[in-house]
């Protein structure tokens, strides 16, 4: 069975749903510090859980015969700046908890996510590679960083077969996100709704890596099961789709919304953003497992634009 640490989120919602849906939801459990929805009761297991409770993560998994665990719980970029201290406690914790656990009860697969925040001032800001100069200056960035280096450690240490992807912003209409600087590209679609004036809390050219959310899932599931013996990379892959910019994302929508009006408001996410790269070189990832993004930001838009509605009211 698999475990899902962190279910509740913007990427965990989407990822148990199609977990669900290939492995059968009761070989899915989903576990949450929140408490659940009942929704959530009725489509399978559910464990309410802290990510930084070692002791709870090994009983779940005994209790359930656990092979696999997705630990997708972390405090994200702008949060993370609000609390630093919290943030890399529970960012390193909940993932040292899960490769020990994995080590210790020789679970199958590991995946954890990391992101482009992992690159900082000094990466190439284009078509950054794969390997290069990483001094990422947010405590998320640090922490992703620094867990890239245990994914690593674990496996070439003890085997344990881990797997992770440098996720760019991902964008997605089933699920909200939490805390990160690339959210307005979510929020601007509920305002285009609601045909409400969008405040934007970055520059209009602030130009970043993103994904919708539905190749984040299969570049995930893909990377997941794919033969260990393909894998080149140990640490994260760097992936990618698309860059924009919220002047362009904005201009999108407005093809759809004429009357949709935007202001910029940059705020303190501002320089977080300026600290992380505009494009990504995943050419490492189509090599070892084949990944090939499917949607560009005018098929994600009117995808999205289409299918919100149903989801939000
Ligand atoms: C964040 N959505 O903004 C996350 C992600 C690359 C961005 O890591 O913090």
């Amino acid at each position: 069975t698999i475990l899902i640490i962190g279910a509740g989120g913007q990427l965990g919602t989407e990822l148990t749903a199609e977990l669900r849906a290939i492995y059968g939801n009761a070989n899915v459990i989903a576990s949450d510090i929140q408490a659940p929805r009942p929704e959530q009761l009725e489509e399978g297991p559910f464990e309410q859980l802290n990510a930084m409770d070692a002791l709870k993560i090994a009983s779940i998994v005994d209790q359930y015969k656990v092979t696999q665990i997705y630990l997708l719980a972390a405090i994200l970029s702008a949060k993370g700046e609000q609390n630093p201290k919290f943030a890399w406690d529970l960012n390193m914790q909940s993932l040292l908890n899960v490769l020990e656990i994995a080590k210790e009860k020789n679970l199958d697969k590991v995946y954890w996510p990391s992101s482009i925040a992992v690159f900082g001032p000094n990466s190439p800001v284009n078509n950054t590679p794969q390997h290069c100069v990483m001094d990422p200056n947010t405590v998320y960035g640090i922490s992703k960083q620094a867990g890239e280096r245990w994914c690593e450690y674990y496996f070439q240490k003890y085997g344990v077969d881990v797997r992770s992807l440098r996720y760019p912003g991902l964008i997605g209409y089933k699920s909200l996100p939490g805390g990160g600087t690339t959210d307005y590209a979510v929020d601007i679609f509920h305002k285009a709704l609601n045909s409400e004036h969008f405040e934007c809390f970055l520059a209009e050219d602030a130009y970043l890596p993103m994904m919708y959310m539905p190749d984040a899932i299969k570049a995930t599931i893909d990377l997941m099961q794919a033969p260990s013996e393909n894998l080149s990379v140990r640490s994260s892959y760097n992936v990618s789709a698309m860059s924009f910019s919220p002047k362009e994302i904005y201009e999108a929508i407005k093809k759809h919304h004429p009357d949709f009006t935007i202001s910029f408001k940059p705020d303190y996410r501002q320089k977080i953003a300026d600290s992380w790269p505009n494009s990504m070189d995943d050419s490492i990832a189509s090599k070892d497992w084949g990944w090939k993004p499917q949607y560009l930001l005018e098929d994600m838009v009117a995808d999205i634009l289409e299918n919100i509605p149903a989801y939000h009211y």
